[in-house]
């Protein structure tokens, strides 16, 4: 049997918990990550894209920003489309904000080379992960057949959706709030340049469609499909097709190219009733997730670690009370960026084939309502740009 006593263990070796590892390093508070996949299997995952000018200022802050400088793309504004219209919100001039385009891949990747570089223990490949808490914080797990525990005095879960910390929290108190949404999004990464400045969220009669990028040469795209699709049914010539119809507007056209990954997300929001109990605290998607039409997922777990960090700092020199009301804290920042992600969900998607057609007809022509009074407001544009690039963190 190994044992090991560290201040905080953290599970989860997602951004969520790579980052708030660097923000203890950078205290002097000494942690460990104990993560279930290999590390080559973290670096796989595609996922996210957009940085809240927020998120930006938190990497920054911990010197973790050189890749992001020289590779994120600055964007300051968004378009968005309906019925072959497109109109820019700038961020810039409403707000005087931007936010950066850089791959959830690459920021993964960043913190993993700085946690090498401090030699920090991150455990990847653990398996059956089993943290405990009876007054006396544990971690137990194998690596490679050998039983190992981590005793600790804070145990945090940046171990996503599905993950195993949540279960230390009695369900009463845990009592999950959810919302399950009648769409889904087919996504693609493509080896070609995007066709576009700046991102385009598009509402068309068939479904949403989107074109995001990785990089000048990267182009990243989605399209709404059923909750039950088949990926199997979406060919390529399918997947380009749909793109096609769904962005166009006259005048401009959609580069293809090949597509090197291709998957399908439900979209679900989720946020629990507590992020906090006793010594076990949650961060990031393992306490709430919302569908990616506002890019908040990978923004809100930043934000929930700089205010998690920040408590447990404080803790650390005597003063318990941010800790105390880090949950509450956290949890008002989250409410807000659930109704902003649900809000531009219900906007941008029709509503699914089960829906009367009546009714899809009446909603569908209330957002472009919707869309047509956004483009001709500068207040409800001003809202927008302060939303996506991002609230204050305190
Ligand atoms: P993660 O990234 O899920 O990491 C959790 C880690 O915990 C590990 N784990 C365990 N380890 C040990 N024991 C266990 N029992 C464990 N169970 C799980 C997992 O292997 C994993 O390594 O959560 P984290 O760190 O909170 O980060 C959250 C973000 O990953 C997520 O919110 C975003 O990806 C969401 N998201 C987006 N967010 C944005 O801010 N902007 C976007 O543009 C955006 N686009 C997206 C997205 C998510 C998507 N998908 C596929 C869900 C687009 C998509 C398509
Ligand atoms: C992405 O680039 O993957 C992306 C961008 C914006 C979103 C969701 C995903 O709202």
């Amino acid at each position: 049997m190994h044992q090991q006593r560290t201040r905080v263990a953290i599970i989860g070796a997602g951004p969520a918990g790579l980052l708030l590892g660097h923000l203890l390093a950078a205290r002097g508070i000494p942690f460990a990550v104990v993560e279930h996949r290999s590390r080559d299997r973290v670096l796989s995952r595609v996922r996210a894209g957009v940085l809240e000018q927020s998120s930006v200022d938190v990497l920054e802050s911990l010197g973790l920003a050189d890749g992001l400088h020289a590779d994120g793309l600055v964007h300051g504004g968004i378009h968005l489309q309906h019925e072959q219209e497109r109109f820019h919100i700038d961020f810039e001039a409403l707000v005087g904000r931007t936010v950066t385009v850089y791959g959830q891949q690459r920021v993964q990747a960043d913190l993993m080379a700085a946690h090498d570089a401090l030699g920090s223990t991150v455990l990847y490949d653990a398996a059956d992960v089993t943290p405990a808490d009876d007054g006396d914080p544990v971690v137990r797990f194998t690596i490679d057949g050998e039983p190992h525990e981590l005793h600790a005095d804070f145990i945090v879960g940046a171990d996503g959706f599905h993950g195993v910390t949540k279960s230390l929290i009695p369900p009463a108190l845990l009592a999950p709030v959810e919302r399950e949404y009648d769409a889904a999004w087919l996504g693609v990464l493509a080896d070609v340049p995007p066709s576009t400045d700046e991102l385009i969220y598009a509402l068309h009669p068939d479904g949403f469609a989107m074109h995001s990028m990785r990089s000048p040469e990267v182009s990243r795209l989605y399209v709404q499909v059923e909750p039950d699709e088949r990926l199997e049914e979406w060919s390529d010539d399918r997947v380009w097709d749909a793109l096609d119809t769904r962005l166009a507007v006259p005048g401009w056209r959609l580069e293809h190219g090949p597509i090197t990954e291709k998957a399908i997300t439900r979209m679900r929001s989720s946020v629990v009733s507590t992020l906090a109990h006793g010594r076990v605290l949650l961060v990031g998607d393992a306490g709430h997730i919302v569908p990616p039409t506002g890019a908040k997922g990978l923004n809100s777990a930043v934000a929930d670690v700089a205010m998690l960090g920040a408590a447990l700092a404080e803790q650390a020199g005597g003063d318990e009370s941010a800790l105390a009301s880090y949950s509450d804290r956290a949890l008002a920042r989250q409410w807000k960026v659930q109704q902003f992600s649900q809000s531009m969900t219900d906007l941008l998607h029709v509503p699914g084939a089960t829906t009367p057609a009546d009714e899809r007809q009446f909603r569908y022509r209330s957002r472009v309502g919707q869309l047509r009074y956004i483009s001709g407001s500068r207040f409800a544009q001003q809202s927008i740009a302060e939303q996506y690039t991002g609230l204050a963190i305190r």
